[in-house]
């Protein structure tokens, strides 16, 4: 096992989806094995998030990670060479215990999180295994479902659409690559709906690769879905579900909403989400309400019975105590994993468990700020996680994700399972 033995670790500052610097870290191993990992970074975020390591100052307009790329050279680096890559899960302790923080404020989670993908994916390499593989054994052939952000509003647009996400899910079809094509045809025939209603400019793209229309009401969008979903041939509800994603930490101001261009209270909008669940088919709504109005969620969560997923986000920042608690409390039904409101693997995988053995949704996902990494679509293979949220089918940062599912899909060839509706229902 000596081949897995870590022996260079070094950081770069690199740039992510938006031209914001970002953190690239490179591990080797004594066994021949190289693994890249590049930390992505929100733009809408739950206040619980680990820290995100920024410089200030005059360069990059304050958006520089040199200081984090200096805490992988100078700290990380020393503390992990030497160590298993094999044993990543120790690898990451190494690092929460080298940061010393509750929330990796000392080292960034942007340092640790690139350093964590590294090591993972160096100690695959050694093995001469695709990651999922590594992470998952044979087992693991489950391609999930991708919940495709085709609209995009709130901080990931400069339109006026309050509800930042407006997804379409393709899950009828029986294959990855097939529910890739039907979301493609989506995708381009809501382009073409878009220009012919709202104008050429409509068309413009937000962060993740969805249209960025110059919509004013969320229903508008949610209308705007169906004619596309329609228009190429497929029957929404059936062939193709509806998602929302709110953060609505972001329109929460002085105890109201503002959704739509008026206030709102939470009771009001709770009315709101439950008529649209009944005009839509609408499989899952993330952070409906504010990460602190969790009794909303609640409340939103038994209304629905069952009709549409509710999902916490900003709510529960991948912490698997705050994953657990709300779960068993009735508050969600679900929730987001990403790796870097954590800072380590090893703790996003933990949230994961913890849903699998209590049985709840997890959704691995992006963030608005990405890059060409690609160890989500790994890791959702490897858990079997079965639901995935990386942007419109368009930009090569969410396009990564998805091509890399196709390679793993084509990799498996005849033994790959399309999750369909299967976490959804
Ligand atoms: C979200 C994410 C990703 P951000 O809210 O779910 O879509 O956005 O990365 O900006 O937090
Ligand atoms: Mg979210």
């Amino acid at each position: 096992m000596s081949e897995f033995v870590i022996d260079r670790v070094w950081a770069l500052q690199v740039l992510d989806s938006r031209g914001d610097p970002t953190v690239e870290v490179v591990v080797t191993t004594k066994g021949g094995g190289v693994g890249r990992g590049i930390a992505p970074a929100g733009a809408s975020r739950g206040s619980r998030e680990a820290l995100e390591l920024r410089d200030g100052g005059r360069k990059y307009l304050g958006r520089g990670v040199e200081k984090a790329v200096e805490a992988v050279n100078k700290y990380i680096a020393p503390a992990i060479i030497g160590m298993s890559s094999y044993r990543f899960r120790e690898v990451d302790r190494r690092m929460i215990e080298v940061d010393g923080t509750p929330n990796m404020s000392r080292l960034g989670a942007n340092a640790t999180t690139a350093t964590s993908f590294a090591v993972l994916n160096a100690a695959a390499n050694t093995e001469g295994l695709p990651l999922f593989e590594f992470l998952g054994g044979r087992r693991s052939r489950l391609l999930p479902t991708p919940l495709m952000n085709v609209i995009n509003g709130g901080a990931h647009a400069g339109n006026e659409l309050s509800f930042q996400e407006f997804m379409i899910v393709p899950v009828g079809a029986s294959t990855f690559s097939e529910a890739l094509r039907v979301a493609v045809e989506v995708y381009k025939t809501l382009k073409g709906y878009l220009k012919e209603v709202y104008g050429p400019m409509a068309t413009n793209v937000g962060d993740e690769g969805g249209f960025a229309p110059p919509m004013k009401s969320v229903r508008e969008a949610l209308e705007a879905l169906v004619k596309a979903v329609t228009r190429a041939g497929y029957e929404v509800g059936k062939d193709v579900l509806l998602a929302l994603d709110v953060a609505a930490s972001q329109i929460y101001r002085d105890g109201k909403y503002v959704v739509d261009r008026s206030e709102m209270t939470a009771e009001e909008l709770l009315e709101l989400y439950l008529r649209l669940a009944e005009e839509f088919p609408i499989a899952s709504i993330e952070d409906p309400f504010a990460e602190d109005q969790p009794r909303y969620f609640k409340e939103l969560r038994d209304k629905l019975k069952g009709r549409s997923l509710v999902i916490g986000d900003d709510l529960t920042v991948t912490r698997a105590e705050l994953v657990s608690e709300y779960f068993l409390g009735g508050v969600i039904d679900g929730t987001i994993i990403k790796v870097n409101q954590v800072g380590t693997f090893t703790e996003a995988e933990r949230s994961i468990t913890t849903l699998k053995e209590l049985g709840g949704r997890a959704i691995i996902s992006h963030r608005s700020g990405e890059s060409e990494d690609t160890t989500i679509a790994h890791i959702a293979v490897a858990y079997e996680i079965g639901l995935i949220k990386t942007g419109a089918p368009a930009r090569g940062e969410r396009t990564s994700k998805y091509n890399e599912l196709l390679r793993i899909e084509d990799y498996l060839s005849g033994d790959a399972i399309y999750a369909g509706s299967k976490f959804l229902k």
